[in-house]
């Protein structure tokens, strides 16, 4: 059976689950080891709901007490870290329910530290000046470069210097708008030296989305670069900030400096469009400063970053991070669910513009002095065996992903990954989506040779670091199962009326009680904090993700149960589609669902009704495209417009976007009731419509 392909050493699977044991050898190894022979799960009646299976080792004493007593649990761990002065009072203080009054989570309040001195002078002074922090490949191989922790350090002080000189203080906001170079966690790490709050902006976003951001957080300056080379593409960055510069300024917010790196393997600088007085070359300015930069000392509950994410509705949400709990929660999450070992080398596939690139290729991994590896390119340029070439290259013992690559690398063949040894591999990750069964099997069996556990790590922005994943070695896999809650994480089950359910079940994904790494407010919109997340399910953080549960306790998550699509792991809002397609001049109405889609997981599906007199073209369905391309970015470009001459609606004027999602993924015989349309008629004339 297929069992016998993943069943390792001497590890036993019980017949009827589909089980996937860690090796010997890894679990013995392990952080969080587990028990040396598994044949059968007894239940324990003590265990909180959310784990029935018992597992009776390491994990359950540890993740017991990170229930029963998150203070002396967290306190124990932030203690490893440099804390300039300690917390006062309590190490937590928090309201979830929104019956009690204000939403409030803090953690370690009143201490004082910095996230900076944490990742780089700690370490250094624990003995890891010398040792690799980065390693950079560049889009083109055979062009790379590595920062030892001590290099890190001076670039980052070069640069807080800078910037103070500008007068960037604490608490003012840095847009950065860069790619995968070096320059981009130093400028983070930066910021964080000095206490100014960043605000990455993926370098895939438009100048349209880069303005609403600008104009949002009013940062004190803009960092970016001229160019970049993405594959064989040069995407000409500078140009994209100018006209978001422009744009901003037309909503009263200018920015007095944009501070430019000069990326001379994309483009030379006398080729780059240049606004005297506003735009300066870092290259000119940045290594005049000196190397060391005094730490600007903050409170754990200082911000330390916002990061623009998509909500239900058209504008973005600033999601805000703190800095003392964000920090003990990125480190130990990293540490714990990669089984981290001084000797690892890490690599990310993410873009340090999203969640992933701020907590797991920056934050957690520094901070547990780790040697990472920094990734410019596209992984299947010029050749689809690239990135195994790269874990080749670096030795790379974790690998961290998206299912969107790995499905996409599995269609290239499995010739193009057997071609390189990738015997360094040591444990696998996935994130952003959930991974289909076959596509993890694939990643387990061909990526990791049958040898390397899996962690599908479950978590969001908002989260800021893992709340379900597993820990590998510590118990079984089913491929799919993102498993076990992370310590201190207490996932419930409810339904639509807010009611825990328990056992086997599923639902609508909630957590109870805060955890360290929990986002604190949306910027400038409190009660858009408590409205989105708070007030769905009284009492509870409600995720937007429907889960279930099987008899064994493992958690399966099932998708947005918003109006949020996921597209190769983006997080895409459907009003911010629409309402890039209804800035078109000729688009009357829009309506987007997401379908799901072989490589990407979901894609983006649009009802497209035109305006009067306008009929539809193929050169219409480019524009409409173009549109949202330039409003939003490439990834946001929708896959399919479908022409509705109509849309369904109730009488009260709402789209029933469930009829629409029928009809996009051709499941016609299961409308359902459309006789509370206005217009029933309508539905015909969509289906009629589909293939056009
Ligand atoms: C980290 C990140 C969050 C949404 C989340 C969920 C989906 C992320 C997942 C997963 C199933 C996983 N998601 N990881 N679904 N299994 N391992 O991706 O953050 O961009 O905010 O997206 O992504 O739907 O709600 P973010």
């Amino acid at each position: 059976s297929h069992l016998n392909a993943v069943i390792l050493g001497e590890a036993l699977a019980s017949e009827e689950d589909d089980l996937v044991f860690p090796s010997h050898d890894f679990s013995r190894q392990a952080l969080i080891p587990s028990p040396q022979k598994v044949s059968f799960f007894p239940f324990f009646f003590l265990l909180p709901p959310s784990i029935s299976l018992s597992l009776w080792n390491t994990y359950l004493e540890m993740y017991k007490r990170s229930i029963e007593d998150p203070a002396g649990f967290w306190s124990d761990i932030a203690s490893q870290f440099y804390w300039k002065q300690r917390w006062q009072d309590h190490v937590y203080s928090e309201n979830l329910d929104v019956r009690n009054g204000n939403v409030k989570i803090e953690w370690f309040k009143g201490g004082i530290t910095n996230i900076c001195y944490n990742c780089l002078d700690r370490n250094i002074e624990a003995g890891l000046a010398d040792k690799i922090a980065l390693y950079w490949e560049a889009n083109e191989p055979g062009i790379d470069a590595s920062l030892t922790y001590s290099q890190l350090l001076q670039r980052v002080c070069q640069l807080a210097n800078y910037l103070k000189a500008i007068g960037v203080k604490k608490g003012d906001a840095v847009i950065v708008y860069l790619p995968m170079l070096l320059e981009l966690p130093i400028t983070m790490l930066a910021c964080a030296r000095i206490g100014a709050v960043h605000s990455v902006v993926f370098a895939g976003f438009s100048s349209e989305s880069l303005a609403q951001r600008i104009v949002d957080c009013k940062p004190k300056a803009v960092i970016t670069c001229n160019a970049v080379k993405r594959g064989p593409k040069t995407i000409n960055l500078k140009d994209i900030v100018d006209a978001a510069l422009v744009e901003s300024a037309k909503d009263g917010v200018s920015v007095d400096v944009c501070l430019t790196y000069e990326n001379q393997l994309a483009m030379k600088r006398q080729d780059t469009k240049w606004q005297e007085g506003r735009d300066i070359w870092w290259e000119d300015v940045v290594p005049k400063y000196p190397t060391t930069c005094d730490v600007v000392w903050v409170d754990a509950e200082d911000p330390l970053f916002l990061l623009y994410t998509s909500g239900s509705t058209g504008k973005p949400k600033g999601v805000l991070h703190t800095t003392g709990g964000y920090m003990v929660y990125t480190a130990t999450t990293f540490k714990y669910a990669f089984d981290y070992k001084p000797n690892d080398v890490y690599w990310c596939t993410a873009d340090c513009g999203w969640i992933t690139g701020h907590s797991y290729v920056t934050y957690g991994p520094m901070l547990n002095g780790a040697k990472i590896v920094l990734f410019e390119g596209a992984p299947n340029y010029p050749h689809p065996g690239r990135c195994w070439d790269i874990v080749d290259k670096y030795k790379v013992t974790i690998f961290y992903t998206a299912p969107t690559l790995v499905r996409s690398l599995m269609r290239d063949g499995d010739e193009h990954v057997k071609r390189f040894s990738r015997k360094s591999l040591r444990v696998l990750g996935s994130v952003g989506e959930p991974i289909n069964p076959s596509a993890w099997r694939w990643f387990f069996n061909v990526v990791g040779d049958s040898r390397c556990p899996i962690s599908d790590t479950w978590w969001q922005t908002e989260t800021g670091g893992f709340m379900i994943t597993p820990l590998p070695g510590a118990w079984p896999q089913k491929p799919g199962s993102a498993t076990f809650p992370f310590f201190g994480v207490q996932p419930v089950i409810v339904d639509e009326k807010g009611v825990e359910i328990e056992g086997e079940c599923s639902g609508y994904l909630c957590v109870k009680s805060s955890w360290p790494g929990a986002f604190r407010t949306l910027y400038g919109d409190h009660e858009r904090y408590e409205t989105t997340y708070f007030k769905p399910f009284p009492g509870y953080y409600f995720t937007g993700d429907g889960c279930s549960r099987d008899k064994d306790g493992y958690h399966w998550l099932t998708g947005r149960v918003d109006d949020v699509i996921n597209v190769s792991g983006h997080r895409i809002g459907t009003a911010e589609v629409e309402s890039a397609l209804v800035s078109h001049p000729q688009c009357a109405e829009a309506a987007v669902v997401g379908v799901e889609h072989e490589i990407k997981g979901q894609g983006i599906y649009a009802f497209v009704t035109l305006v009067e007199g306008v009929s539809y073209s193929e050169e219409l369905r480019k524009s409409l495209i173009l549109t949202v391309r330039n409003q939003i970015g490439a990834f946001a470009a929708p896959d399919k417009i479908h022409w509705a001459p109509g849309l369904p609606k109730t009488r009260s004027g709402k789209i029933m976007r469930r009829i629409l999602r029928k009809i996009a993924s051709r499941q016609l015989d299961e409308l359902g009731d459309t006789s509370t349309l206005a217009e029933p008629g309508v539905v015909d004339q969509l289906i009629a419509l589909a293939d056009c």
